[in-house]
């Protein structure tokens, strides 16, 4: 009886799965490129009440600013309205405003902080 010689099937061709650092057999890959994360500026606003050295001091004491730089910024938040501390990721800004806010009820203080997403 002759032999009867099984038809070959092609295959797809092989390759082998891609795996993360942990081992985990990966079944897309994700983008190679991700986005920076947006940034967020903490603005302290002026108003009739908070003592100029207060303002100063919570600016050296929550954003890491000199004196004099400090000063500068309070000056600046006293002739214009408002004024920039500092940019931090989302989660920074938003504990600096908790800080800032807790600091100024706690002296009795109306000082107004605010986070300001910043665009690009
Ligand atoms: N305008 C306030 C005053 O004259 C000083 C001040 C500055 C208050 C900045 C708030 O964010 C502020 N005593």
């Amino acid at each position: 009886m002759a032999t009867r010689i099984p038809p070959t099937i092609p295959k797809p061709p092989e390759r082998a799965p891609e795996r993360d650092d942990g081992g985990t057999v990966l079944l897309e890959r994700k983008p190679e490129r991700t986005k920076p994360p947006q940034m967020h500026q903490v603005v302290l606003l002026n108003d009739d009440y908070t003592p100029m050295e207060f303002v100063v001091v919570v600016i050296q004491e929550f954003f890491s600013k000199d004196r004099e730089t400090a000063t500068q910024i309070m000056l600046k938040i006293h002739l214009d309205g408002k004024g920039v501390c500092g940019v931090y990721s989302k989660d920074v800004a938003a504990t600096k405003v908790d800080q800032v806010t807790e600091a100024a009820r706690k002296a009795g203080h109306p000082l107004q902080c605010v986070s300001e997403p910043l665009d690009g």
